[in-house]
């Protein structure tokens, strides 16, 4: 996958687009995505386009935390098969641009547009007028066939980026894996820990979290603990570790359930499985000790279950 950033690109060849965010490649964008590259199949060039920043993080209605890294989404579109990902930079001269110059200008003239997909919140140029009726009336005068996606709905509940990541602030970990059809994941280079967790017998691997990463709630969890391309199951704590820290920078530790290794400079992806409870903050390290040990039967009782 070719990843192009700046304005002034050009790809001659004729391609099917998909616009927007795709922050967390759910299962509502999976389901764009696929069309996308069934476009693709039929000898169209797939284009992922999305705006850099977000419009949403620029008009500050959201915060600049997402479900996927930028690195992990740019991965994740690799893995699937899209030929060219655009980051198109968005500030205040992208944003008073007229949706019929960035139709003529960008999707047709500087992209070859044949095919477009989008979800049903798409909106781009001056005032957001770049919408799926605005798409739709066009399609026959400049020779592209248009395809807008309503919300999908899992169990009645509507997948959206903005439902996803309710789900991940609320620490509802079985819905986002509905949402996305597979586990929310976390990556990092194992730190060294202050060797505390060694001495209560849980040795753990740490990290911190990416800047970018939009993070559930400081609490234990069930995961799986991914490392030189075998699984761990394992128990992991997000948080700050009030009971032997003061106010210090949030971390991952992450304890395998069944074995002991140092992995230490090793790049670890923690999956999340399961909530258990939320982090607090013991009077002894004996109480956290055993609070430790009962996580790890919940843990273990959860694998079993499996
Ligand atoms: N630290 C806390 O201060 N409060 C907690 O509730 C807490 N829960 C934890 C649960 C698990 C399963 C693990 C592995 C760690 C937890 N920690 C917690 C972090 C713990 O304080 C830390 O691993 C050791 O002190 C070593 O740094
Ligand atoms: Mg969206």
């Amino acid at each position: 996958m070719q990843v192009i950033t700046g304005k002034d690109f050009i790809i001659e060849e004729p391609c099917a687009i998909a616009i927007g965010k795709f922050d967390g490649i759910h299962k509502g964008h999976q389901w764009i995505l696929d069309e996308l590259l069934k476009a693709g199949e039929k000898q169209l060039k797939t284009v992922v386009l999305s705006f850099e920043p977000s419009p949403e993080v620029y008009f500050g209605r959201q915060e600049a935390h997402f479900v996927l890294t930028e690195q992990e989404k740019q991965d994740m579109l690799a893995s699937m098969g899209i030929d060219y990902y655009i980051l198109y930079p968005f500030h205040a001269e992208t944003a008073k641009m007229e949706a019929e110059v960035f139709l003529e200008e960008v999707l047709l003239k500087q992209l070859n547009m044949k095919h477009l997909v989008a979800g049903d919140d798409l909106s781009f140029g001056y005032k957001g007028k770049g919408n799926g009726v605005f798409l739709k009336e066009r399609e026959a005068k400049y020779g592209y066939t248009f395809k807008l996606f309503p919300k999908l709905k899992i169990e009645d509940e509507v997948v959206s980026a903005s439902s996803l990541r309710t789900a991940i602030l609320s620490g509802n970990i079985k819905k986002c894996t509905l949402f996305m059809g597979r586990e929310f994941e976390m990556s990092g280079t194992v730190c060294k820990g202050n060797q505390i967790g060694h001495k209560l017998g849980f040795p753990t691997c740490n990290f911190v979290p990416s800047e970018e990463k939009l993070l559930p709630p400081k609490g234990v969890y069930v995961t799986l603990c991914d490392v030189d391309g075998k699984t761990y199951p394992s128990v992991t704590n997000v948080g700050v570790k009030p009971t032997v820290e003061g106010e210090s920078q949030l971390g991952i530790e992450c304890h395998l359930l069944d074995c002991d290794m140092d992995l230490y400079g090793k790049e670890i992806c923690v999956r999340y499985l399961s909530f258990l409870r939320p982090e607090k903050k013991f009077n002894s390290l004996d109480a956290l000790s055993e609070q430790i040990k009962a996580d790890k039967e919940k843990a273990k009782m959860y694998f079993e279950k499996q």
